[in-house]
């Protein structure tokens, strides 16, 4: 639980230090981030507040990043995740349950302009409204 605050606090902290240096060539994108830790809702994937992340988020180049799905479904639906690299090859999460709230992805990124998707194989409930994840080497 301690864990969980910590990484919160540094999500918001690195929020706030790189929001300022947001370019504006992709819509919604949000700072640069080594951790990035999603609420997995009904609603698709969040933020800690509740706002469903659409868009492209930046990740560190040539760096290890982690993805942390926390669960927050109210169907009791589980889900599983891979994240599909450039090179096609794909990456999973372990099963993300009621019973096991807390799953995560860690990988290295390329190059600059390296694009990863995170999505769900599970068919749930909450999949018609989980909008791919689209993170981008920066
Ligand atoms: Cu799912």
């Amino acid at each position: 639980m301690k864990k969980t605050r910590i990484i919160a606090v540094l999500f918001v902290l690195l929020y706030l230090v790189f929001m300022p240096i947001r370019s504006s060539s992709f819509a919604n994108e949000l700072g640069v981030f080594p951790t990035i830790v999603l609420q997995v809702h009904e609603k698709g994937f969040t933020d800690d507040q509740g706002n469903v992340l659409k868009g492209v988020i930046r990740i560190p180049k040539e760096s290890r990043v982690k993805i942390v799905f926390e669960y927050a479904d109210i169907h009791d639906d589980e889900h599983e995740f891979a994240l599909m690299l450039p090179s096609e090859e794909e990456v999973y999460s372990d099963l993300l349950s009621k019973k096991n709230k807390r799953v995560e992805i860690s990988f290295m990124t390329g190059q600059e302009g390296e694009r990863y998707e995170a999505y769900c194989i599970i068919d749930c409930e909450a999949m018609d409204n989980l909008v791919d994840l689209i993170l981008m080497a920066a």
